[in-house]
Parts: C-alpha cells; structure tokens; sequence
C-alpha cells in the first residue's frame, strides 16, 4: 500500500465531568488524530497520549513531533500494515505514537481491502461486556451517587480510582450500599510504595476483582513482593509497556491480571501478542481506556472481543465520556457494547462535528 500522505490533526473534546486520579485532573481530552492517505483509502489512529506526561512519559504534543520527525518518515514507501511496527522498532519509546501510526495504516489497509478491525484481530464476539472508570471525588454521598447512575446505565463493572487516604473508606461505601455481588475494582495509578502494603492488604476483605497498578511503574519486583502480602489479585497497568515487559511480569509473579492498553504497548498487534501470552499463562487481560473517542473505541472494543479478555474492560460508552463524540455515539445496551462490523474501524469521525472540534491540522506529505 502507497501512503500519499499523513495528516496530524488536533481535537479539543470537553468531558461531561471532570475525571480525577491520583496523578491529575482532567476536564477536556486533547486529543491527537493521525489519518493515512492512501490512493485506496484512508484510514484512521487515536493517539492517547494526554496533554501532560503525568500517567506515562508520552504527552500530546511529544507525540506529534516524534510523529512528524521521525516516525512518519520512517515508514516506506510501500507499506504493509503488519510491518509497520518493524519499521518504527529502531526508534526507542514512544509507543503511543507508534501505535496511532500503525492503526491508521491498519485501518486504511483493511479499509481498502473490506475486513474489519475485529475480524483481522481474531474477535470471537459481536459484543463485550463493558465496565466504567469512576474517578475521585470530595465526597462519598457524590461517589455513590455517581455509581447508582453507571449500574442504573447498566455497566457490569465498577472501577473505583484511589490514592492514599482515598481507598478504604469509599471501597467500604460502595459495598455498604451495593452489596457484594458488584464487581469491583480499585485503580491506584501508582500511587502506593510497598511501606502501603499492610493498608492494601485491608482492601482483601472487600472481595474486590483486582487492584490496578498500586506501585511505581517499574517497580516489578516490589509488585511481585506486595502479591505475596495481599490476597486481592494484581492487576499491573503503567508497568507493562510490551510484551517483553508482560512476560517478565508473569515470570516474576508481579500480577496475575494484565490491563491491556493498545496505546501504552505501541499498538493493536503488540496487545494481541500480549494476549496470546497471557493466555498460554493463564493470566486474564482486560481492556483499559485512556478516555478515547469513538475512533479508539472502535478497535478497543475489537480488541476486547477477542477469547483470553475474559473480564469487563474500561470500554464505556461514548456518553460516559463526551456529550457529542466524534463519531456515531457507542451505545450501551444490556451493559455491552457492540463490536463494529464495517470495513476497518468500522465508524469514521462525522465530518461537521470533527470541523467543530478541531483546533489544528498538519499534512505531511510522503
Ligand atoms: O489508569 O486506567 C487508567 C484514564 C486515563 C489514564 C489512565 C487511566 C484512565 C482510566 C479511564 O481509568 C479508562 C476509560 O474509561 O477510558
Ligand atoms: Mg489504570
């Protein structure tokens, strides 16, 4: 496939609310767009890189140079899809860069040849059961309230975000109010050092799913040691950067859950190595979010719809996260959303409301 050119395209996307984690709060997603011209087709890739390195090293605008600088130009000519990750290898880091890039080849490729994004991948369902991630707030009547009105939506899973000093009291109320059979989970986006373990450890008595990422990002032996302490299953996020990192995790004992990410691994191919992996081990994986627009959704929930995501992923839908998503609006319905089914993505950015969102373009020709 001849690529024409690349557009870099920016788009400002306010939240319905502001979403709080240990590292920051967000009220707006910036989000960069990287669409491939091909004389075929085109195709489209969500960078989920966010405007600051404050979850991982990657930040919006990183990414649109290592793109523009080095990434793009180091594609070839004639490009097939499944090469590109090869052809980027040479360049160290950047893996959400480096996976936008490689899905929107992906996505024109399969465009151009009619197969769709869930199908290539090896998706073995039309829909997936769908979780939510409910942010910190001041206050616990405001979190069981927000929670009331994801399960009265329908969601299957809870994740509650938490940090120190934020963890045992709102875990407590959602149980309290909820009962024991909602699954729950904590997220702590490394917000923990192994001196926290004995206040993990009593998060074991809430039954909960998993808790997601409690220490530093490289921190994979001092995760192997807190999986000793607690009973509550490891679920490492931030950590697991390839599937090189994967396989070390699970060789070290540091979790026994993988939270994929396409973006954080360097693309869809690399989460699916993951996957195959993680399956050989007999290690669940899940779906994580970095709070995408219908264009990232769509091969999110591809992914997901693959056999060894055996628990519900951070895919909500798209009013979960903006009142006009750029795409047509994924919607839940019997807690699930459905796997598109069109060539590619199966969904492309509707045209006046992408216009309206937009905040820069750049095209860089091949
Ligand atoms: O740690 O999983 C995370 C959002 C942005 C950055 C990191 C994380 C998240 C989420 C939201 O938890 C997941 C989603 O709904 O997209
Ligand atoms: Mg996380």
């Amino acid at each position: 496939m001849k690529i024409t050119g690349v557009e870099l395209r920016r788009i400002a996307m306010p939240l319905v609310s502001p979403f709080r984690t240990s590292f920051g709060t967000e009220t707006a997603r910036d989000v960069l767009l990287v669409r491939v011209v091909t004389p075929e087709s085109e195709g489209w890739g969500e960078c989920v890189a966010m405007s600051e390195p404050l979850y991982s090293p990657e930040y919006a605008d990183g990414a649109a140079d290592v793109l523009r600088r080095f990434l793009i130009p180091a594609l070839p000519e004639h490009v097939d899809a499944r090469l590109v990750g090869a052809a980027l290898e040479h360049v160290k880091g950047h893996q959400m860069a480096k996976a936008a890039l490689e899905a929107a080849v992906l996505d024109a490729s399969l465009r151009a040849s009619g197969e769709s994004f869930g199908r290539f991948l090896g998706a073995e369902r039309d829909r997936v059961p769908c979780g939510v991630s409910v942010g910190i707030m001041d206050s616990i009547p405001r979190l069981l309230d927000t929670v009331e009105g994801y399960l009265a939506e329908g969601y299957v899973r809870i994740k509650l975000k938490i940090e120190p000093g934020r963890d045992l009291a709102p875990v407590r109320a959602v149980r309290e109010r909820f009962g024991d059979d909602v699954l729950l989970q904590v997220d702590a986006n490394a917000a923990y050092t192994l001196a926290d373990a004995p206040r993990l450890a009593r998060l074991d008595e809430f039954g909960l799913l998993l808790i997601e990422q409690p220490l530093a990002d490289d921190d994979l032996v001092q995760h192997a040691a807190l999986a000793r302490r607690l009973a509550t299953p490891i679920c490492l996020d931030e950590s697991i950067t390839s599937a090189a990192q994967a396989a070390a995790a699970i060789t070290l004992g540091s979790c026994s859950i993988i939270n994929i990410k396409p973006g954080r691994v360097g693309g869809y191919l690399e989460s699916r190595r993951i996957h195959d992996l993680c399956r050989a081990h007999g290690v669940a994986v899940w779906c994580g979010g970095m709070l995408e627009t219908g264009i990232g959704r769509a091969a999110n929930v591809a992914l997901a719809a693959l056999p060894g995501f055996t628990l519900p992923g951070d895919t909500s839908a798209s009013g979960r996260y903006f009142a006009t998503d750029v795409t047509e609006p994924f919607e839940l319905s019997d807690g699930h959303l459905e796997v598109p089914r069109g060539p590619g993505l199966g969904v492309e950015p509707l045209p006046e409301v992408l216009a309206e969102v937009t905040t820069a373009t750049e095209w860089i020709p091949r």
